[in-house]
């Protein structure tokens, strides 16, 4: 402003001398109206007077500049200093505004003090409270379980849900957790009933069905799984094999396909357990084969028909990779673990793809079976296989049909899945 008044001050001193000492060409001209010696009418004389003055000039370093131009010029520096100001004012207004945004985020200190996350940080954005107090509820977490975070072991969904292990070189295993309960055991069909239903026309060879393959499915009776478990939701897959064991049994092998995520074959009772061992180190956890028991009780799922998904064989295409899907098709294979529609509890591949073993020796009845938790026989020469394989007809694929080989023999159809005991140390 006073740089302003400094350039302008010459011009307007010039401007006041005019209109009070009735320079010609300035204000003066009212008198000069008034002595009109050619006897101008009044009201040209008024017009005149009212004009006179924007005609008028003053000198500036011997040049001589109209006043009107000064004066606008003057007025419209003026403007441009009032919307500078006014622009500058605002500017400070909306920064003067900052402290309320700041105390909006005030209550950041307290959470910062348990995040220790810098103040600066997060009076930054007002959306970091929110993110703040997200990452709070990993302490309580902690704290509501008191263990101490477990590399191996990350929830996937609802912690008493599902458990998914670390292997390893990427790999990972999930497991769906299987609840306490009872359920009926065995075989709803006498073995002459499953022979005459699930009877194939015209078979021959290994494909006959008679009573004798189905009488070790009785009696049928009520057996106690005493405490929840998780268990696999597929069989154990190449990857998660190679992930634990560092092998591939299936390598160079009839009626196999290397595949990272189809079912390991050419799997022993004898390997499966070494497995089990190796991943219980690995984790900490208590890692082992289902017990038979264990085994039909999440098969069944609920259910008591011969299939999860009910009795009419024709369905089995939509859960099971079994013989009338793969074998049949020139798939002579072990086929992607997880690829058809799983049981009630998210178990997939209960009926067929691989045979899954089993921790019991084999016994060919249940009259002498533990009602509670049962382990099958102390000793025996044959460890149970259940489940059927993608070689399998329907009948072999039920939920109550038994198998046994012995615990260190090989086959395309041989694999497992494990469980994991859900005592401390779980979730
Ligand atoms: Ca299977």
């Amino acid at each position: 402003m006073l740089l302003l008044f400094h350039f302008f001050a010459p011009f307007l001193m010039q401007l006041l001398q005019a209109s009070v000492s009735c320079h010609p060409g300035g204000l003066s001209t009212t008198c000069a109206v008034t002595a009109d010696p050619m006897g101008k009418s009044l009201t040209a004389a008024r017009r005149q007077v009212e004009w006179e003055p924007l005609k008028s000039s003053v000198s500036w370093k011997g040049k001589t500049v109209n006043n009107t131009k000064i004066i606008l010029v003057f007025c419209l520096v003026l403007s441009l200093l009032f919307v500078a100001g006014y622009l500058a004012s605002d500017r400070n207004a909306t920064t003067d505004k900052a402290p309320g945004r700041n105390a909006t985020t005030d209550k950041a200190p307290g959470r910062i003090a348990a995040t220790g996350k810098a103040p600066g940080r997060i009076a930054a954005t007002s959306k970091a409270p929110g993110r703040i107090a997200a990452t709070n509820k990993a302490p309580d977490r902690i704290a509501a379980t008191g263990k101490a975070p477990d590399r191996n072991v990350t929830t996937t969904r609802a912690p008493d849900k599902y458990l998914t292990l670390n292997l390893g070189r990427k790999a990972t295993m999930k497991l769906a957790l299987i609840p306490a309960g009872k359920f009926m055991m065995g075989s709803t069909l006498s073995a002459e009933e499953v022979a005459g239903r699930f009877a194939l026309s015209g078979a021959a060879g290994i494909l006959q069905i008679t009573a004798g393959d189905f009488t070790d499915e009785h009696p049928r009776r009520q057996v106690t799984i005493g405490k929840p478990f998780y268990m696999g939701v597929t069989e154990v897959t190449q990857a998660q094999w190679k992930a634990v064991k560092g092998s591939s049994p299936w390598a160079r092998q009839s009626y196999t396909r290397d595949k990272a995520d189809h079912a390991a074959g050419y799997i022993s009772w004898n390997d499966a357990m070494m497995f089990c061992k190796m991943l219980s180190k690995k984790t900490g956890h208590t890692v082992r084969l289902p017990t038979e028991a264990e085994w039909e009780y999440a098969c069944r799922a609920g259910t008591t028909t011969a299939f999860s998904c009910g009795d009419d064989p024709s369905k089995l295409g939509d859960y099971a990779q079994y013989r009338g899907n793969t074998y049949e098709n020139k798939e002579k294979y072990a086929h992607s673990a997880g690829a058809k529609q799983p049981n009630a509890w998210g178990l997939y591949d209960m009926h067929g793809n691989v045979y899954e073993w089993c921790a019991d020796w084999y016994a060919d009845s249940y009259a002498n079976a533990d009602a509670l938790g049962p382990t099958g026989p102390p000793a025996g020469k044959e460890r149970v296989a259940r489940g059927g394989s993608w070689r399998s007809v329907p009948a072999h694929c039920r939920a109550a049909r038994r198998t046994r080989f012995s615990p260190d023999s090989l086959s395309a159809t041989f694999g497992f899945r494990v469980v994991v005991e859900s005592a401390a140390g779980v979730d």
